[in-house]
């Protein structure tokens, strides 16, 4: 498979330009040049996409559950075997290494697995009144549902939205960031070889402002499954509310990353590394704020640096890559200013801070250091704001007390990570923490089942595992009376 100079929409299995025939530049982060143009899809493809939703609500809705879990294992399939074909556009079009990439194709497919098991299990309860009655609930497929999706883990996080509402029966129509189109466009080649019956799935590429604001605005689009912004969630918020769609907001975060002087300090180490700059720290459950206790401060800061100054920034297709191009020119620029503020906010930088210039064909490609400051006030920016690239500040601590205050200190409440070997204190510390996950002694480590999602401003609602079977049903208590009660 490979990317073509235009691509196209997904409308009842066909390929199709968008009505307008308005295109969007998609770049190449790592040139700088243009890779492809994008569909820049209007109202008039939103009502193509939604009369073939329309119809295939029936179809879908009464497709047996074995027929489904069929399907979709079939989607995972066809990814695994064009993995290397995704995972290069994707590193093509976002900039990321293709060794990521190639892992992140592995968990795509796992989505639409994990989902096909999920549409052959789920079921629902039914609550007995003695002989009196029997309530049962029926878990019914909401109808057209939107999956809006973000630039940092494209396929990812795509088929983490599609997959679990295709299970719960609904119609979908996904719209992929317009940075990142290109493994979404490949995909709907995969999706017309996989028996998925028309109309199902439509993919609709277009900006934010664009098609994504039909799609939020649009009458008949019932639920909403959105992965982006904080502002642009509040935003998506201010219109669905008043018109009672189901929402499921997975929003920023600023997550605290603690490591206790009673750490595994090797572990420790190595995987502050990944948490601090994998995808360029361009994943929202990057530990950006990093707090090591006083004891241990001074040798953290010592063995962290070295292993930071190992990581080499430059061409994705490279192997030996471990930090690619930062996916927009004006992420990049948004990236590079907020160093320049820690900077004046008095932040003294222990590492990188500057853009990386390489040579042809990568001087225009956007680059930057992996980055650490430390002597910041809690307050500033670069502590509080999200900065989504590979920035992390390094702040020493006194005790468990002044640590969780300093970790609940932001307005978001995401992800946090510990480091500590007395269960005691983990077990406190998880309790207490003001964020929807809380990885002890690890990172990114995830199991399909588990609830995902944010608290405070990181968003509102939870995916995975039944909490997005969930999401994506419109739960009926149906009450059966079957005899009157005897006095
Ligand atoms: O994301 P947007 P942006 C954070 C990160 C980043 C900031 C802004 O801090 O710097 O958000 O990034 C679509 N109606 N995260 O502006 O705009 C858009 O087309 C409907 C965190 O690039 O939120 C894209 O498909 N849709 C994050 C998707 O929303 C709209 C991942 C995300 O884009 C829309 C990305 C509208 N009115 C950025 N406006 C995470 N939580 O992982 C935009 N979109």
């Amino acid at each position: 498979m490979i990317i073509p100079e235009k691509l196209s929409n997904l409308i009842h299995n066909q390929l199709v330009p968008p009505v307008n025939q308005n295109y969007i530049n998609v770049y190449n982060p790592a040139t700088g040049n243009i890779l492809a143009f994008c569909p820049d899809s209007s109202n008039e493809d939103l009502e193509l996409a939604l009369k073939a939703a329309q119809s295939a609500i029936p179809i879908w809705a009464n497709t047996p559950a074995e027929k489904k879990f069929t399907i979709l294992n079939k989607i995972a399939d066809l990814i695994d075997q064009n993995r290397n074909d995704l995972a290069l556009a994707e590193s093509q079009d976002q900039g990321k290494p293709l060794w990521l990439a190639k892992n992140e194709m592995i968990r795509a497919a796992q989505n639409f697995r994990f989902f096909a098991t999920a549409a052959l299990q789920f079921a629902s309860e039914a609550h007995i009144m003695e002989n009196h009655a029997v309530n049962y609930t029926v878990r019914q497929p909401i109808g057209v549902v939107a999956c809006i999706s973000p630039w940092n883990l494209p396929l990812y996080l795509f088929s983490w939205k599609i997959a679990p509402a295709l299970a719960a029966g609904n119609c979908v129509i996904a719209k992929p960031s317009e940075i990142t189109p290109a493994s979404a466009y490949l995909l709907s080649l995969l999706i017309q070889e996989s028996g998925l019956p028309p109309g199902v799935l439509s993919i609709l590429h277009g900006t934010g402002p664009g098609i994504g604001q039909e799609l939020i605005c649009h009458p008949k689009i019932k639920a909403i499954s959105f992965t982006g912004g904080t502002a642009t969630g509040k935003h998506i918020a201010s219109v669905a509310a008043p018109m009672f769609k189901k929402l499921s907001l997975e929003l920023g975060g600023k997550n605290a990353n603690i490591i206790f002087a009673d750490a595994q300090l090797d572990k420790a180490v190595k995987t502050t590394v990944q948490s601090s700059f994998l995808n360029q720290g361009e994943i929202c459950l990057c530990g950006s704020r990093i707090y090591v206790q006083n004891e241990i401060y001074s040798e953290f800061k010592r063995l962290f640096l070295e292993e930071v100054a190992k990581l080499t920034v430059g061409d994705p297709l490279n192997a030996d890559t471990r930090i690619g191009a930062i996916a927009s020119e004006s992420h990049y620029h948004k990236i590079m200013d907020a160093i320049q503020k820690a900077k004046s906010d008095g932040g003294h930088l222990l590492y990188g801070g500057q853009t990386v210039q390489l040579p042809p064909p990568f001087d225009k490609g956007w680059f930057i250091q992996p980055t650490i400051i430390e002597n910041l006030s809690p307050t500033c920016s670069a502590q509080q704001e999200e900065i989504f690239g590979p920035v992390v500040t390094l702040t020493p601590f006194h005790d468990e007390k002044e640590v969780l205050e300093l970790a609940n200190g932001t307005s978001y409440g995401l992800a946090n990570i510990l480091w500590t070997e007395n269960i005691h204190k983990a077990n406190r510390m998880a309790l207490a923490l003001e964020s929807g996950i809380v990885w002890v002694n690890c990172w990114l480590l995830r199991d399909l089942r588990t609830p995902f999602g944010g608290m405070k401003q990181s968003g509102i609602g939870r995916e995975g595992g039944w909490e997005a079977m969930r999401f994506f049903t419109e739960p009926k208590n149906v009450c059966l009376k079957i005899n009157d009660y005897e006095s």
